[in-house]
């Protein structure tokens, strides 16, 4: 029965003529970035790298505002960031916001030509990290992208109408999405969010034109799968692993492969459950980009119990070693190091070692981790400090007891891209500068609600700031390095371009143009928003510009809006007043709450949390502290908070305290100190 199938199936291939569905986009998906910009990396190589060069070293200090536009209120708010990278296509842009809302502008002028207000459940309860979108990927004469009810959406360029609407998963089960996809001959990948939601991770393949699903690669293998034997025999803790693709895949059209990267183990910092290396958390992986079978792998963590993301967009580039051709590939990692590896077998390219590590037998922890040689862009040992004297450097395990340890889960490089140009050799490295105080918790499983099994607090007060880095491809070792006062690995990321420039964002609301030999500063221009999103570049009617979403970053906590500032030689805006900056001392972030009269400690299936964890009420108003977790828990005020105590909380109990003066009060849980939150009293 079957060798009559076969070779039914293979006739078929073998009429059928070599037929794109779109010639066009494909061929600008394997070509160098000229002056449009038709997918989130660039193309197919996410190298963000434009042959543009009109706009160069010599003249970039001159560069202005070409235009600003608001996207009237979308995404607007503490509860979302703005980073996707707009995509531009025949002298018109596309851009998504926070709230999955996408506008069509005139790339020239910024006027708005067509809108798509997403309409998604403004109760999803299942975002991780902020509402977002990274952005848009395009073919066929449509726009795809992914949206938090974890629906994948296809809209008519011209018109901005709904083509196809599929859902991939349900967010009520914890999946979301926030990558922007990757169209390629026919196909439209996604990836899917939900690492810190017991989810199982995924790419999802969909055809281009109905939104049929035409297959599916879990990152967490099902019972006698491949990588099976890495999870514990008998149990489905894999189901619900984690190993999310919070970014676009790259793709190589003549290995025929699509590559991406995955997220962290579920539950986050506890490994207790699930020994063994956990297969395909925290790795890079290479499928068949037709029909999703599998090629490699390479993880750059066993076994992650520390939030170690591979979280930023894979960059595909050809290089030569010890006098030979070498078709590379690269990641940034949490860990702060860059894994360079050949993307024809997934062996390091310049040489990754598996060295022993200190073990904590509960956490069940891997004997050896993965140590690239050459240059980490982020400090990989923790200090201790009041309260917290146990410290710790990158894969030194932790149980109950908090341990203070470098990078953080949020940090070296996060969801930012890292771009590569070919001029120079360099990788451009945004980095977080972060301590995590980790500590384990047992959470419980429940479907739909966070599961995360432990913490990574920075303490309140604690010192945050970032890296700007420029890694040599050839010897993944530090060529220059910024110093910056905020963190740059979470939201930003930057663009090179054959003029010899790094363009980037900053929190604090500057767009900024670096050498990109050098790193020197060449330009620093006020946008009056968090520039929080990776610039693109592109052209019309022979002028160059450089346009970045400036919109903040709800885990940056840089300031909000909804602005998209396009930049170029004949503009004539000048900059505007700086926003307040983010903070550079850890403390509650994200959204304020209103109309709060309950604060949940142990909330959220999370024991070391207090929901919401910031609020705004009126003078006079008693708020009332209710522990719904397993342990004892407090409010204790911090340091000129007032003079206010629940005391501690037995399981079950409540205190109320009302609060009689305008002011911004912070409190802590004395017997867990990393938990902490905000009142602010009017
Ligand atoms: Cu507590």
């Amino acid at each position: 029965m079957i060798a009559p199938m076969v070779l039914i199936a293979l006739l078929v291939l073998a009429v059928s003529p070599a037929f794109a569905a779109d010639p066009e986009i494909d061929r600008l998906l394997r070509s160098p970035v000229g002056k449009d910009w038709v997918t989130n990396g660039g193309n197919l190589t996410n190298q963000r790298y434009s042959t543009l060069k009109q706009i160069d070293t010599t003249n970039v200090g001159q560069l202005k505002g070409a235009w600003m536009t608001r996207l009237k209120g979308s995404g607007v708010g503490g509860k979302y960031s703005f980073e996707a990278s707009p995509l531009v296509k025949d002298g018109i842009m596309y851009v998504i916001t926070g709230n999955d809302d996408v506008f069509a502008l005139n790339a020239k002028t910024g006027e708005i030509l067509w809108e798509y207000w997403s309409g998604i459940d403004q109760k999803i309860s299942t975002v991780c990290c902020g509402w977002v979108n990274r952005g848009l990927a395009m073919g066929e004469g449509l726009l795809f992208f992914g949206q938090l009810d974890a629906q994948v959406v296809a809209l008519d360029m011209k018109t901005g109408k709904v083509k196809w609407k599929v859902p991939i998963e349900r967010w009520e089960n914890g999946y979301t999405i926030t990558s922007a996809p990757l169209y390629y001959d026919g196909l439209v990948y996604s990836g899917i969010s939900g690492g810190e939601f017991g989810v199982r991770g995924r790419l999802t393949a969909l055809d281009a034109k109905t939104g049929e699903v035409k297959w599916r690669w879990y990152t967490l293998p099902g019972p006698g799968e491949f990588g099976s034997n890495t999870w514990p025999p008998g149990t489905d803790h894999s189901m619900r692993g984690g190993a999310t693709i919070w970014n676009t895949p790259a793709l190589d059209p003549e290995l025929g492969l699509v590559y991406f990267a995955t997220g962290n183990c579920g539950p986050d910092y506890d490994g207790s459950m699930r020994e063994g290396d956990n297969l395909f958390c925290a790795s890079m992986v290479a499928l068949k980009a037709k029909t999703g079978d599998y090629v490699w792998h390479f993880q750059q963590v066993h076994h992650d119990i520390w939030d170690y993301d591979a979280a930023s967009p894979v960059v595909l580039f050809d290089t030569v070693i010890d006098g030979k051709p070498r078709k590379g590939i690269a990641e940034a990692g949490r860990t702060g190091w860059v894994y360079i590896l050949d993307r024809t077998d997934g062996k390091p390219l310049i040489g990754i070692e598996e060295r022993p590590v200190a073990q904590e037998p509960r956490q069940k922890t891997a004997k050896t981790q993965p140590y690239p040689k050459g240059d980490a862009t982020v400090p990989q040992c923790g200090e201790p400090m009041p309260g917290f004297p146990k410290a710790g450097c990158i894969f030194d395990p932790f149980w109950e007891t908090p341990v203070m340890i470098q990078p953080s889960g949020l940090g070296g490089t996060n969801w930012s891209p890292m771009p590569y140009s070919p001029d120079t050799g360099y990788f451009y490295v945004p980095g977080t500068v972060r301590a995590g105080s980790f500590a384990r918790f047992g959470d419980t499983f429940k479907t739909g609600q966070r599961y995360v099994g432990g913490t990574q607090a920075a303490p309140i007060g604690t010192p945050m700031s970032g890296t700007f880095t420029a890694i040599d491809s050839r010897t993944n070792t530090i060529a220059w390095q910024h110093k910056t006062p905020y963190r740059l690995g979470g939201g930003g990321g930057s663009t090179v371009t054959a003029g010899g420039l790094v363009f980037r964002g900053d929190p604090d609301g500057s767009f900024l143009a670096l050498d990109a030999k050098n790193g020197k500063e060449l330009l620093r221009f006020q946008t009056g928003f968090g520039a929080d999103a990776p610039p693109v570049i592109y052209e019309v009617d022979g002028e160059q510009f450089v346009v970045i979403a400036t919109g903040g970053n709800s885990l940056q906590g840089s300031a909000y809006g909804d602005a998209v500032w396009a930049f170029s030689l004949k503009g004539q805006l000048g900059p505007l007043w700086p926003p307040p900056p983010p903070a550079t001392v850890a403390g509650p972030i994200g959204p304020i709450a209103t109309g709060v009269d309950t604060i949940r400690m142990g909330g959220n299936n999370v024991e070391y949390s207090f929901v919401p964890s910031r609020v705004r009420v009126a003078k006079g108003t008693t708020l009332n502290f209710t522990n719904v977790g397993d342990l004892p828990h407090g409010a204790t005020a911090w340091q000129g908070g007032g003079d206010w105590d629940t005391g501690v909380l037995p399981k079950g109990q409540a205190k109320s305290i009302t609060f009689t003066k305008p002011g911004v009060y912070y409190y802590i849980c004395t017997p867990h100190p990393w938990m902490y939150g905000q009142v602010i009293v009017e």
